[in-house]
């Protein structure tokens, strides 16, 4: 039986062939990917949303409210960072503003983890899509959230403070 498939399997050379063919299809694949994925963050940091003056003291407010204190850096919205304001009918951004608000006050890891749970349940409450990307949501904020990333972009935890 062994025999019949050997003797029918195509030669050595010509499955390297294929399989350098399927590697450089799928290396194709995964450069498109990434360049989505980086044009999609260009555009997201290139349209980046107004902080209004009625945020501004929002957040102060907030600050003075939970540690008596305001931050020494004037805060500063970006919307969902590196992540969509919204799809479809379901809008993130007044989550991402709250959770905004929670990540300029900063504060213990523990208050980081309470912010990011908070922001995956306002997402998940706009709707069905909401509901689906809550999760995708959480995961990305729990590992970029206080990353050297989101550090670059002056949007880490706590980054209200010099
Ligand atoms: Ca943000």
């Amino acid at each position: 039986m062994s025999d019949i498939i050997q003797k029918y399997q195509p030669k050595a050379s010509y499955l390297g062939y294929t399989d350098t063919m399927k590697a450089s299809r799928n290396a194709v694949i995964i450069l498109f990917f990434l360049m989505f994925i980086l044009i999609g963050f260009i555009i997201e940091r290139l349209t980046l949303p107004e902080t209004t003056e009625s945020m501004l003291i929002e957040a102060e407010l907030a600050a003075n409210e939970q540690i008596n204190l305001v931050p020494d850096l004037p805060f500063v919205y970006d919307g969902c960072t590196l992540f969509v304001d919204s799809i479809l009918w379901s809008d993130f951004s007044h989550a991402c503003y709250v959770h905004d608000i929670a990540y300029w006050i900063g504060g213990t890891s523990e208050e980081r983890k309470a912010a990011d749970q908070s922001l995956a349940k306002a997402v998940a409450k706009t709707g069905l899509i909401g509901k689906l990307v809550e999760y995708p949501v959480y995961i990305g904020v729990r590992i970029f959230g206080n990353s050297p990333l989101t550090k670059a972009l002056n949007a880490n935890w706590g980054f209200g403070w010099e």
